[in-house]
C-alpha cells in the first residue's frame, strides 16, 4: 500500500487525519516503545483499516528524525441490518410552568442495535428512574419569559473511554478515569456566565448543580451537553447530551398553536450521531498518533484529530426506521455527533421544508432539496407525508465528505464514509393535515420578522492549526493561535476578545485550515453576513512576518499569537456570498469553510443597538436582560474544542 502523500500546507487540515493515518505516521518519537505493546482495544473508525500496515517512507530514524510504525488497525463494527431497530422518542420532560428538571449523570448500558450486546454509556437519568438503561437525556420543554432550572447530580463511576482521556491536555484530572468531572451547557441559551456550563465549571462526581435558565429567547431547539474542559468529546460521546426545546406564545408545542405547526405525537426529535463498536458492545473510539504512548512535550499523547463513527445512531438507535402516519411532521433535527457533517439528499417526491435554525424560526417556509448539518448545528423541518403512499419507504442518506472540506471536495484517501442514516415508513394511518405554513414570522398571530442588523465595529477571528515539521500532522487546533489557558493553567484573560455589552459587532472568522469548523458562540444568536475567498497562503505569511521563524504551523508558534489577528482585507479575492435561505435565521454555530473568511453580525446584548428579542429578553417587558462577563466561543468538533480551538470572550 502506498504512503499517504504529505498536503501542501494549504489542504493541511487538522480533522483530514483519521485515526488510523496518524497513527501510522506518527510513532516513533523515540521513546524506544514498541509501537504494538500495550495498545488499548483497537479502537478506530472504519476509515483507519485502509491505512493499516501503512509505513512512511523515509522513516529509519536518524538522530532527530522519527521512526514510524503503525498501530494496528481496529475491527469495523459487527455487520448491523439497518432499519430494523424502530426510532426511540425520548422522554419529555415539562418545565414550562417554572419548575425543575431533575437529573443524574450516571453510568448505564444501552442496546444501540438487536444484534449487538450492550453498550457500557453514560446519560442523563431522570432523578428517580430505575434500571441500567440510560443514554443521552430526556427533551426538555421550557417556555420562553418563564425562568426554569435544570438540576443535576453527578453520579459517574466509570467512564466507558478512559482509555481515550489525554492526560497531556489542560483541564484533566487524575480521577477523570474512574470519577469523572461534568458540567451542563446549554447551548445556544442565553444564560449568565455562572449558569453557562462553562469547560472549568465542572462538579466532581458526588457533587450537584443547579443551572437556572431565564428562557427570554424565542421559540427554538437548544439543546444540553456535557463541556468538561478536556475531555467533551469523551463524555458526549459516552451519551451526556439531550435536547431543550424552547416554547413561546407561537411556537407553544400544542395542537392549537397558532402556527399550525405539528405537534404531540407528530413533532419528534432526530439526534444524529456516528458511533463505532466492537464486538462485545463496547463503544469504539480512536486512539491517537502515539498510541496512549508517551508523547514529546507539547504533543498530545492519546488525542486523534477527529472521530468518525462507522454507523449511524440516531436517539441511540443504529440507522433505525420510524413509521409514519399519511400527514406533517415536525422534526427537530440535531447534529450531536463529535466531528461528522451530515449531507442528506432528500428524495425527490417528498416535500421537506426547514423552518427553523438554530436560534428559531425562519421568516417562512424553504422547501429543502438537501439538507447540511455540521456538528451542533440544528434544523427545524416539516416533513409532509400526506400525499404518500402507503408502504412506501424513504431512506435518507448521507455522502458528506469526512474530514467535511466544502461541499464538492473529492473523498480523501482516509475518507470515512457513513451512508445509511434513517429510514420513514408511510402507514395507512391518517396524521396531522394542517397545510405548511407560508410564512412563520412577520404575519398576524407571528412573532416578529427577523430584524436587520448593524455593526459598529469589526473584529478579526484567526482559524488555524499547528502541525508536527516532519510529516506535517495536526499537533493542536488553535483561534487565533493561541491557547485556551495561559501559564497559570486557568483560562486567559488577557488577549482574548472583549466586545462591549450593548453592541452589535461583526466577527470576520478567517479559517487557514483545509478544513470547515463549526464555531459557536456561547451566549448569543448571530446571524450570518457572507462568506468571501482569501489567499491563505498569503495571508499566513502575513501572519508569520510577526512570529519568530519558522511561523506557523510549526509548533514552535504555537500559542504566540499575534493578537489581535491580523486582518484578511488585503488578500480576499473573489466576491461576498450572502447566506442561503437556510442560513438567514439565527445562528449559534456557523460553518467557516477553509480558505474563506465568514463573517457573522454578533449583538452583545445590542437593545441600545435597537436589537429586539430574541435573545436580549422582551424589550416591551421588564424582562430584559443583559449579560457581562465571561464566555467561550470555540470550534464544535469536538476533538478540536477539545484540543485547544476555544478561547474565552469577555463581554465588558
Ligand atoms: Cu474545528
Amino acid at each position: 500500500m502506498g504512503a499517504r502523500p504529505m498536503r501542501p500546507r494549504t489542504s493541511l487540515a487538522m480533522g483530514a487525519v483519521a485515526g488510523g493515518a496518524v497513527l501510522a505516521i506518527w510513532l516513533g518519537n523515540g521513546v524506544g516503545i514498541s509501537a504494538a505493546a500495550a495498545i488499548p482495544t483497537a479502537r478506530r473508525p472504519d476509515s483507519a483499516r485502509a491505512m493499516q500496515g501503512m509505513v512512511m517512507p523515509g522513516s529509519t530514524g536518524g538522530a532527530g528524525s522519527r521512526t514510524d510504525a503503525v498501530c494496528p488497525a481496529s475491527a469495523p463494527s459487527p455487520a448491523l441490518t439497518p432499519f430494523t431497530e424502530q426510532l426511540p422518542v425520548p422522554q419529555r420532560i415539562d418545565v414550562r410552568s417554572g419548575t425543575s428538571a431533575r437529573l443524574v449523570m450516571r453510568d448505564g448500558k444501552h442496546s444501540f442495535h438487536a444484534d449487538l450486546p450492550s453498550t457500557p454509556t453514560l446519560g442523563y437519568a431522570v432523578a428517580g428512574s430505575t434500571g441500567p438503561d440510560v443514554y443521552s437525556g430526556p427533551t426538555i420543554e421550557a417556555r420562553k419569559g418563564t425562568p426554569a432550572s435544570v438540576s443535576v447530580v453527578n453520579d459517574l463511576g466509570e467512564h466507558p473511554l478512559a482509555l481515550a482521556m489525554d492526560h497531556t491536555f489542560m483541564g484533566m484530572t487524575g480521577t477523570d478515569e474512574t470519577a469523572p468531572r461534568g458540567v451542563i451547557h446549554l447551548h445556544g441559551a442565553h444564560s449568565e456566565p455562572a449558569q453557562d456550563g462553562l469547560p472549568q465549571d465542572t462538579i466532581s462526581s458526588g457533587q450537584s448543580a443547579t443551572y437556572r435558565y431565564v428562557n427570554d429567547q424565542d421559540s427554538a431547539g437548544l439543546w444540553y451537553h456535557d463541556h468538561s474542559w478536556g475531555m467533551t468529546r469523551l463524555q458526549v460521546s459516552a451519551g451526556l447530551a439531550g435536547q431543550y426545546w424552547l416554547r413561546d406564545a407561537f411556537d407553544t408545542g400544542k395542537a392549537d398553536n397558532p402556527l399550525h405547526l405539528p405537534a404531540g405525537a407528530s413533532e419528534i426529535p432526530l439526534t444524529l450521531q456516528d458511533r463505532s463498536f466492537n464486538l462485545d458492545g463496547s463503544f469504539s473510539y480512536p486512539v491517537g498518533a502515539f498510541c496512549g504512548q508517551d508523547a514529546p512535550a507539547g504533543y498530545p499523547n492519546q488525542w486523534a484529530p477527529e472521530s468518525f463513527g462507522d454507523v449511524a445512531v440516531v436517539n441511540g438507535k443504529v440507522t433505525p426506521n420510524l413509521d409514519v402516519a399519511r400527514g406533517v411532521y415536525r422534526f427537530r433535527v440535531l447534529n450531536a455527533s463529535n466531528a461528522r457533517f451530515y449531507h442528506v439528499r432528500l428524495p425527490a417526491t417528498l416535500p421537506v421544508y426547514q423552518i427553523g435554525t438554530d436560534g428559531g424560526l425562519l421568516n417562512a417556509p424553504v422547501r429543502l432539496k438537501e439538507l447540511l448539518l455540521a456538528p451542533a448545528e440544528r434544523a427545524d423541518l416539516l416533513v409532509d407525508f400526506r400525499s404518500a403512499v402507503v408502504g412506501t419507504s424513504y431512506q435518507l442518506t448521507n455522502d458528506a465528505v469526512a474530514p467535511y472540506s466544502t461541499p464538492t471536495a473529492p473523498p480523501e484517501e482516509d475518507e470515512a464514509p457513513l451512508k445509511d442514516i434513517l429510514q420513514f415508513t408511510v402507514t395507512a394511518a391518517t396524521g396531522v393535515q394542517s397545510d405548511v405554513p407560508k410564512t412563520l414570522r412577520g404575519g398576524r398571530s407571528q412573532p416578529a420578522a427577523l430584524p436587520t442588523l448593524k455593526a459598529t465595529s469589526t473584529r478579526t477571528v484567526m482559524l488555524n492549526e499547528i502541525a508536527d515539521p516532519t510529516v506535517d500532522e495536526p499537533v493542536h487546533g488553535h483561534i487565533n493561535n493561541q491557547f485556551y489557558a495561559d501559564a497559570t493553567g486557568l483560562p486567559r484573560t488577557t488577549q482574548i476578545e472583549a466586545p462591549k455589552l450593548d453592541t452589535v459587532e461583526e466577527w470576520d472568522i478567517v479559517n487557514t485550515t483545509g478544513d470547515a469548523h463549526p464555531i459557536h458562540l456561547h451566549l448569543t444568536q448571530f446571524r450570518l453576513l457572507n462568506r468571501q475567498p482569501f489567499d491563505e497562503p498569503a495571508y499566513t505569511a502575513s501572519v508569520n512576518t510577526r512570529l519568530p521563524a519558522p511561523g506557523l504551523p510549526d509548533p514552535s508558534t504555537s500559542g504566540k499569537g499575534p493578537w489581535p489577528a491580523v486582518s484578511p482585507a488585503p488578500y480576499l479575492t473573489g466576491s461576498p456570498v450572502g447566506p442561503a435561505p437556510v442560513e438567514q435565521g439565527w445562528k449559534d454555530t456557523i460553518i467557516a469553510p477553509p480558505g474563506q473568511v465568514t463573517r457573522i453580525l454578533v449583538p452583545f446584548g445590542g437593545t441600545a443597538a435597537g436589537v429586539p428579542a430574541p435573545f436580549v429578553g422582551d424589550t416591551r417587558t421588564a424582562s430584559v436582560q443583559r449579560f457581562a462577563g465571561t464566555y467561550v466561543f470555540h470550534c464544535h468538533i469536538l476533538e478540536h474544542e477539545d484540543n485547544d480551538m476555544m478561547q474565552p470572550y469577555q463581554i465588558r
